[in-house]
Protein backbone atom coordinates (compact mmCIF):
# COMPACT_ATOMS: atom_id res chain seq x y z
CA UNK A 1 0.00 0.00 0.00
CA UNK A 2 2.60 2.59 1.08
CA UNK A 3 4.62 1.94 -2.65
CA UNK A 4 1.43 2.41 -4.14
CA UNK A 5 1.18 5.92 -2.39
CA UNK A 6 4.73 6.40 -3.47
CA UNK A 7 4.05 5.58 -7.16
CA UNK A 8 0.87 7.53 -7.17
CA UNK A 9 2.75 11.36 -5.43
CA UNK A 10 5.98 11.03 -8.17
CA UNK A 11 4.32 9.50 -11.10
CA UNK A 12 2.79 12.07 -13.11
CA UNK A 13 6.04 14.20 -12.35
CA UNK A 14 8.16 11.73 -13.22
CA UNK A 15 5.97 11.83 -16.58
CA UNK A 16 6.51 15.57 -16.79
CA UNK A 17 9.80 15.18 -16.42
CA UNK A 18 10.52 12.76 -19.35
CA UNK A 19 8.69 15.00 -21.49
CA UNK A 20 9.83 18.11 -20.84
CA UNK A 21 6.94 19.81 -19.37
CA UNK A 22 7.60 22.42 -16.65
CA UNK A 23 6.75 21.33 -13.07
CA UNK A 24 4.34 23.81 -11.17
CA UNK A 25 3.65 24.83 -7.62
CA UNK A 26 1.74 21.75 -6.35
CA UNK A 27 4.73 19.73 -7.85
CA UNK A 28 7.09 21.34 -6.17
CA UNK A 29 5.19 20.46 -2.99
CA UNK A 30 4.83 16.86 -3.32
CA UNK A 31 8.45 16.40 -4.08
CA UNK A 32 9.63 18.60 -0.65
CA UNK A 33 7.02 16.27 1.01
CA UNK A 34 8.09 13.26 -0.42
CA UNK A 35 9.83 10.56 1.72
CA UNK A 36 11.16 8.76 -1.06
CA UNK A 37 14.85 10.53 -0.92
CA UNK A 38 15.87 7.63 -3.89
CA UNK A 39 13.19 7.99 -6.20
CA UNK A 40 13.69 11.66 -5.84
CA UNK A 41 17.36 11.84 -6.61
CA UNK A 42 16.51 9.69 -9.25
CA UNK A 43 14.23 12.15 -10.79
CA UNK A 44 16.60 14.87 -10.14
CA UNK A 45 19.44 13.49 -12.01
CA UNK A 46 16.69 12.19 -15.09
CA UNK A 47 15.88 15.78 -15.07
CA UNK A 48 19.61 16.97 -15.53
CA UNK A 49 19.97 15.03 -18.07
CA UNK A 50 16.75 15.40 -19.94
CA UNK A 51 17.97 19.15 -20.31
CA UNK A 52 20.97 17.74 -22.03
CA UNK A 53 23.15 17.71 -18.86
CA UNK A 54 26.07 14.64 -19.20
CA UNK A 55 28.72 13.58 -16.68
CA UNK A 56 30.66 16.27 -16.61
CA UNK A 57 30.94 17.82 -12.98
CA UNK A 58 32.58 22.01 -12.53
CA UNK A 59 34.72 23.84 -10.33
CA UNK A 60 36.53 26.83 -10.26
CA UNK A 61 39.58 27.86 -8.79
CA UNK A 62 38.72 30.82 -6.71
CA UNK A 63 39.51 32.94 -3.80
CA UNK A 64 37.22 34.46 -0.90
CA UNK A 65 37.71 37.74 0.43
CA UNK A 66 35.93 39.90 3.23
CA UNK A 67 36.28 43.12 3.38
CA UNK A 68 34.26 44.43 6.11
CA UNK A 69 32.51 42.50 8.86
CA UNK A 70 30.89 45.43 10.11
CA UNK A 71 26.93 45.38 9.30
CA UNK A 72 23.96 47.92 9.96
CA UNK A 73 21.86 45.02 9.88
CA UNK A 74 21.64 42.18 12.66
CA UNK A 75 20.10 39.52 10.92
CA UNK A 76 19.30 36.45 12.92
CA UNK A 77 20.55 33.96 10.90
CA UNK A 78 24.17 35.40 11.06
CA UNK A 79 27.18 34.84 12.97
CA UNK A 80 29.47 36.73 10.62
CA UNK A 81 28.29 40.34 11.47
CA UNK A 82 29.66 42.66 13.87
CA UNK A 83 29.02 46.43 15.23
CA UNK A 84 31.98 48.77 14.52
CA UNK A 85 32.56 48.76 18.50
CA UNK A 86 32.74 45.00 18.73
CA UNK A 87 36.84 43.50 19.78
CA UNK A 88 36.59 41.36 16.45
CA UNK A 89 35.60 44.17 13.99
CA UNK A 90 37.09 44.47 11.02
CA UNK A 91 37.48 46.73 7.67
CA UNK A 92 40.53 46.85 5.27
CA UNK A 93 41.24 48.89 3.41
CA UNK A 94 41.65 48.66 -0.46
CA UNK A 95 45.43 48.82 -0.05
CA UNK A 96 45.62 45.54 2.47
CA UNK A 97 43.08 43.88 0.73
CA UNK A 98 44.71 43.81 -2.89
CA UNK A 99 47.88 42.92 -1.31
CA UNK A 100 46.79 40.08 0.23
CA UNK A 101 45.31 39.04 -2.82
CA UNK A 102 48.12 39.62 -5.39
CA UNK A 103 50.32 37.14 -2.43
CA UNK A 104 47.58 34.76 -2.69
CA UNK A 105 47.22 34.77 -6.10
CA UNK A 106 51.13 34.24 -6.50
CA UNK A 107 50.77 31.24 -3.98
CA UNK A 108 47.72 29.39 -5.21
CA UNK A 109 46.55 31.57 -8.71
CA UNK A 110 42.83 31.98 -8.93
CA UNK A 111 40.42 32.58 -11.74
CA UNK A 112 37.79 34.28 -9.54
CA UNK A 113 37.51 36.97 -6.43
CA UNK A 114 34.63 36.38 -5.00
CA UNK A 115 33.59 38.79 -2.19
CA UNK A 116 30.87 39.39 0.14
CA UNK A 117 30.94 41.89 3.26
CA UNK A 118 28.69 43.49 5.88
CA UNK A 119 26.46 46.32 5.09
CA UNK A 120 29.17 48.60 6.67
CA UNK A 121 27.77 52.38 7.46
CA UNK A 122 30.91 53.79 8.01
CA UNK A 123 32.70 53.84 4.53
CA UNK A 124 31.72 55.41 1.18
CA UNK A 125 30.53 54.08 -2.00
CA UNK A 126 33.74 55.48 -3.25
CA UNK A 127 35.15 52.30 -0.63
CA UNK A 128 33.52 49.61 -2.66
CA UNK A 129 34.89 51.69 -6.56
CA UNK A 130 38.37 52.11 -5.24
CA UNK A 131 38.77 48.54 -3.94
CA UNK A 132 37.07 47.13 -7.50
CA UNK A 133 39.40 49.48 -9.02
CA UNK A 134 42.04 48.40 -7.47
CA UNK A 135 41.72 44.89 -7.48
CA UNK A 136 41.42 44.77 -11.21
CA UNK A 137 44.13 46.73 -11.65
CA UNK A 138 46.57 44.51 -9.21
CA UNK A 139 44.66 41.30 -11.26
CA UNK A 140 43.24 42.44 -14.76
CA UNK A 141 42.62 38.38 -15.65
CA UNK A 142 40.86 37.22 -12.91
CA UNK A 143 36.85 37.71 -12.92
CA UNK A 144 35.66 39.62 -9.75
CA UNK A 145 32.65 38.51 -8.36
CA UNK A 146 31.59 40.80 -5.64
CA UNK A 147 28.76 42.28 -3.70
CA UNK A 148 25.67 41.12 -2.89
CA UNK A 149 22.09 42.33 -4.09
CA UNK A 150 22.06 43.92 0.30
CA UNK A 151 24.88 45.56 -0.64
CA UNK A 152 24.83 47.25 -3.78
CA UNK A 153 20.92 48.54 -2.26
CA UNK A 154 22.87 49.61 1.01
CA UNK A 155 25.22 51.38 -1.65
CA UNK A 156 22.62 52.92 -3.07
CA UNK A 157 21.72 54.64 0.30
CA UNK A 158 24.89 55.48 0.85
CA UNK A 159 25.57 57.38 -2.88
CA UNK A 160 21.79 58.25 -3.13
CA UNK A 161 22.43 56.68 -6.19
CA UNK A 162 20.00 54.15 -8.12
CA UNK A 163 20.61 50.73 -8.60
CA UNK A 164 21.69 50.85 -12.16
CA UNK A 165 23.89 53.72 -11.02
CA UNK A 166 26.04 52.03 -8.55
CA UNK A 167 26.09 49.04 -11.17
CA UNK A 168 27.15 50.91 -14.15
CA UNK A 169 30.15 52.51 -11.94
CA UNK A 170 31.28 49.22 -10.18
CA UNK A 171 30.74 47.70 -13.77
CA UNK A 172 33.09 50.37 -15.69
CA UNK A 173 35.63 49.88 -12.40
CA UNK A 174 35.90 46.14 -13.33
CA UNK A 175 32.86 44.51 -11.46
CA UNK A 176 32.20 40.80 -13.29
CA UNK A 177 29.28 39.39 -11.91
CA UNK A 178 27.46 39.07 -8.49
CA UNK A 179 27.18 36.30 -5.79
CA UNK A 180 23.79 35.37 -5.09
CA UNK A 181 23.81 36.10 -1.12
CA UNK A 182 21.00 38.32 0.46
CA UNK A 183 18.06 36.11 -1.19
CA UNK A 184 17.56 34.47 1.95
CA UNK A 185 13.52 33.53 1.89
CA UNK A 186 11.67 35.76 -0.24
CA UNK A 187 8.35 35.19 1.87
CA UNK A 188 7.72 38.11 3.71
CA UNK A 189 6.71 36.21 7.11
CA UNK A 190 10.03 34.14 6.79
CA UNK A 191 11.62 37.78 6.12
CA UNK A 192 10.04 39.36 9.46
CA UNK A 193 11.46 36.47 11.38
CA UNK A 194 15.12 36.22 10.02
CA UNK A 195 15.96 39.08 8.67
CA UNK A 196 13.73 42.22 9.86
CA UNK A 197 16.29 45.16 9.58
CA UNK A 198 16.53 43.80 5.63
CA UNK A 199 15.59 45.56 2.32
CA UNK A 200 12.46 44.15 0.94
CA UNK A 201 13.22 41.29 -1.78
CA UNK A 202 12.02 43.42 -4.42
CA UNK A 203 15.07 44.94 -4.10
CA UNK A 204 16.97 41.88 -4.36
CA UNK A 205 15.10 41.16 -7.87
CA UNK A 206 15.34 44.69 -9.17
CA UNK A 207 19.29 44.59 -8.42
CA UNK A 208 19.52 41.15 -10.64
CA UNK A 209 17.22 42.58 -13.05
CA UNK A 210 19.09 45.48 -13.53
CA UNK A 211 22.28 43.55 -13.56
CA UNK A 212 21.40 40.82 -15.77
CA UNK A 213 20.27 43.79 -18.38
CA UNK A 214 23.57 46.17 -18.09
CA UNK A 215 25.11 42.41 -19.17
CA UNK A 216 26.52 41.65 -15.53
CA UNK A 217 25.64 37.75 -14.92
CA UNK A 218 24.76 37.10 -11.54
CA UNK A 219 24.15 33.94 -9.22
CA UNK A 220 21.20 33.33 -6.86
CA UNK A 221 21.11 31.37 -3.28
CA UNK A 222 18.20 30.55 -0.85
CA UNK A 223 18.90 29.87 2.82
CA UNK A 224 17.03 27.24 4.01
CA UNK A 225 16.94 25.08 7.50
CA UNK A 226 15.39 27.85 9.80
CA UNK A 227 11.59 28.92 9.68
CA UNK A 228 10.34 28.47 6.59
CA UNK A 229 7.79 25.92 5.44
CA UNK A 230 8.03 23.95 2.24
CA UNK A 231 5.66 26.16 0.75
CA UNK A 232 7.93 29.30 1.09
CA UNK A 233 10.86 27.34 -0.40
CA UNK A 234 8.89 26.22 -3.14
CA UNK A 235 8.00 29.69 -3.48
CA UNK A 236 11.01 30.81 -3.29
CA UNK A 237 12.37 28.67 -6.10
CA UNK A 238 9.34 29.25 -8.33
CA UNK A 239 10.35 33.14 -7.74
CA UNK A 240 14.15 33.10 -9.33
CA UNK A 241 12.50 30.87 -11.95
CA UNK A 242 10.55 33.12 -13.22
CA UNK A 243 13.02 36.38 -12.98
CA UNK A 244 14.99 33.53 -15.48
CA UNK A 245 13.00 33.49 -17.50
CA UNK A 246 12.51 37.20 -17.74
CA UNK A 247 16.43 37.84 -18.13
CA UNK A 248 18.36 34.82 -18.07
CA UNK A 249 21.52 35.94 -16.48
CA UNK A 250 21.27 33.46 -13.15
CA UNK A 251 24.71 31.11 -13.97
CA UNK A 252 24.00 29.02 -10.82
CA UNK A 253 21.63 28.11 -7.99
CA UNK A 254 23.37 27.80 -3.99
CA UNK A 255 21.47 26.32 -1.83
CA UNK A 256 23.00 27.36 1.38
CA UNK A 257 21.95 25.36 4.51
CA UNK A 258 21.49 27.26 7.74
CA UNK A 259 24.51 26.89 10.14
CA UNK A 260 22.89 28.49 13.29
CA UNK A 261 25.94 28.18 16.02
CA UNK A 262 26.46 31.70 17.61
CA UNK A 263 23.76 32.66 16.28
CA UNK A 264 20.53 33.08 18.13
CA UNK A 265 18.47 30.22 17.02
CA UNK A 266 21.52 28.29 18.67
CA UNK A 267 20.16 29.65 21.91
CA UNK A 268 16.87 28.65 20.87
CA UNK A 269 17.54 24.83 20.16
CA UNK A 270 18.29 24.92 16.28
CA UNK A 271 20.61 22.25 15.04
CA UNK A 272 22.23 21.32 11.76
CA UNK A 273 19.87 20.63 8.76
CA UNK A 274 20.01 16.93 7.92
CA UNK A 275 21.67 15.02 5.10
CA UNK A 276 18.46 13.98 3.73
CA UNK A 277 17.65 17.72 3.88
CA UNK A 278 20.22 19.28 2.05
CA UNK A 279 20.01 16.09 -0.83
CA UNK A 280 16.14 16.85 -0.88
CA UNK A 281 16.78 20.78 -1.69
CA UNK A 282 19.03 20.03 -4.41
CA UNK A 283 16.97 17.73 -6.08
CA UNK A 284 13.54 20.22 -6.03
CA UNK A 285 16.06 22.49 -7.09
CA UNK A 286 17.07 20.89 -9.91
CA UNK A 287 13.80 19.73 -10.83
CA UNK A 288 11.67 23.47 -10.47
CA UNK A 289 14.79 25.28 -12.14
CA UNK A 290 14.63 24.17 -15.41
CA UNK A 291 15.91 27.25 -16.66
CA UNK A 292 18.87 27.67 -14.48
CA UNK A 293 21.62 25.93 -16.16
CA UNK A 294 24.14 24.82 -12.97
CA UNK A 295 23.29 23.38 -9.52
CA UNK A 296 25.92 23.93 -6.74
CA UNK A 297 26.59 21.46 -3.95
CA UNK A 298 28.43 23.85 -2.15
CA UNK A 299 31.15 21.74 -0.38
CA UNK A 300 31.77 24.14 2.58
CA UNK A 301 28.52 24.00 3.78
CA UNK A 302 27.33 20.14 3.19
CA UNK A 303 31.01 18.88 3.29
CA UNK A 304 33.25 16.39 0.84
CA UNK A 305 31.03 13.35 1.02
CA UNK A 306 27.59 14.52 1.06
CA UNK A 307 28.32 16.55 -1.69
CA UNK A 308 29.53 13.68 -3.62
CA UNK A 309 26.06 11.86 -3.51
CA UNK A 310 24.61 15.55 -4.47
CA UNK A 311 26.33 14.87 -7.66
CA UNK A 312 24.02 12.37 -8.31
CA UNK A 313 20.65 14.27 -6.85
CA UNK A 314 21.13 16.63 -9.64
CA UNK A 315 23.85 18.91 -8.53
CA UNK A 316 26.97 19.52 -11.34
CA UNK A 317 28.80 21.90 -9.85
CA UNK A 318 30.63 21.94 -6.40
CA UNK A 319 31.86 25.69 -6.48
CA UNK A 320 35.72 25.93 -6.05
CA UNK A 321 38.79 25.78 -4.22
CA UNK A 322 37.20 28.72 -2.01
CA UNK A 323 40.79 28.98 -0.02
CA UNK A 324 39.73 31.03 3.29
CA UNK A 325 35.33 31.01 4.11
CA UNK A 326 34.15 33.09 6.84
CA UNK A 327 30.49 33.43 7.01
CA UNK A 328 29.28 29.87 7.50
CA UNK A 329 32.47 28.89 9.52
CA UNK A 330 31.97 31.73 12.06
CA UNK A 331 28.14 29.75 12.39
CA UNK A 332 29.76 26.24 13.07
CA UNK A 333 31.15 25.20 9.70
CA UNK A 334 33.39 22.37 10.68
CA UNK A 335 34.26 21.27 6.81
CA UNK A 336 37.89 22.55 5.65
CA UNK A 337 37.99 26.15 4.25
CA UNK A 338 40.54 25.18 1.36
CA UNK A 339 40.59 22.21 -1.47
CA UNK A 340 43.42 21.71 -3.49
CA UNK A 341 42.44 21.41 -7.67
CA UNK A 342 43.97 17.99 -7.11
CA UNK A 343 41.73 17.15 -4.30
CA UNK A 344 37.96 18.58 -6.31
CA UNK A 345 39.31 16.18 -9.47
CA UNK A 346 39.98 13.03 -7.30
CA UNK A 347 36.89 14.07 -5.77
CA UNK A 348 34.62 14.25 -8.74
CA UNK A 349 35.99 10.86 -10.07
CA UNK A 350 35.39 8.80 -7.44
CA UNK A 351 32.02 10.17 -7.39
CA UNK A 352 32.01 8.79 -10.69
CA UNK A 353 32.00 11.76 -12.90
CA UNK A 354 34.03 14.10 -15.07
CA UNK A 355 36.19 16.87 -13.49
CA UNK A 356 36.18 20.16 -15.41
CA UNK A 357 37.78 23.40 -14.35
CA UNK A 358 35.79 25.88 -15.60
CA UNK A 359 35.66 29.98 -15.17
CA UNK A 360 33.32 32.14 -13.51
CA UNK A 361 31.03 31.79 -16.85
CA UNK A 362 31.62 28.33 -17.00
CA UNK A 363 33.90 28.56 -20.04
CA UNK A 364 36.04 25.50 -19.93
CA UNK A 365 39.99 25.73 -18.46
CA UNK A 366 41.34 22.49 -18.06
CA UNK A 367 38.59 19.00 -18.41
CA UNK A 368 40.24 15.28 -16.79
CA UNK A 369 38.83 12.88 -19.35
O1 LIG B 1 22.97 36.02 2.24
C1 LIG B 1 24.74 33.91 6.31
C2 LIG B 1 24.16 33.14 3.99
C3 LIG B 1 24.88 34.55 2.35
C4 LIG B 1 24.55 32.05 7.39
O2 LIG B 1 26.98 33.29 -5.26
C5 LIG B 1 24.33 31.81 6.04
O3 LIG B 1 28.29 31.55 -5.42
C6 LIG B 1 23.97 29.61 6.47
O4 LIG B 1 26.36 35.34 -0.87
N1 LIG B 1 24.17 29.77 7.80
C7 LIG B 1 26.11 35.32 1.91
N2 LIG B 1 24.04 30.60 5.57
C8 LIG B 1 27.08 34.41 1.17
C9 LIG B 1 26.86 34.40 -0.31
C10 LIG B 1 27.31 33.23 -1.09
C11 LIG B 1 27.80 32.09 -0.48
C12 LIG B 1 28.23 31.05 -1.29
C13 LIG B 1 28.17 31.11 -2.66
C14 LIG B 1 27.67 32.26 -3.25
C15 LIG B 1 27.63 32.38 -4.74
C16 LIG B 1 27.23 33.34 -2.48
O5 LIG B 1 25.29 33.57 3.27
C17 LIG B 1 23.81 35.32 3.08
C18 LIG B 1 23.07 34.18 3.76
O6 LIG B 1 22.11 33.63 2.91
N3 LIG B 1 24.44 32.98 5.41
N4 LIG B 1 24.83 33.35 7.54
C19 LIG B 1 24.47 30.96 8.30
N5 LIG B 1 24.60 31.13 9.62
Amino acid sequence: MAVLDRLDTLAPIREKVEAGERLDFEDGLALMETDDLLELGELADLARRVRGGNDEVYFIQNFYLNQTNVCRVKCKFCAFAMTQKEADAYTLTADELVDDAVQQYERVGFTEIHIVNGENPHVDFDFYVETTRRLHEALPDVHLKLYTASEIHHMTKLSGLTHEQVLRELQAAGLGSLPGGGAEIFADRVRQLIAPGKEHPDYWFHTHDTAHRLGIPTHCTMLYGHVETYEERVDHLLRLREQQDKTGGFLAFIPLAFHPENTVFERRGWRFTTGADDLKVIAVSRLLLDNIPNIKAYWIMMGMPLAAVALHFGANDVQGTVVREQIFHAAGATTETEQKVEELVRFVRAAGRLPVQRDTLYNEVRRWD
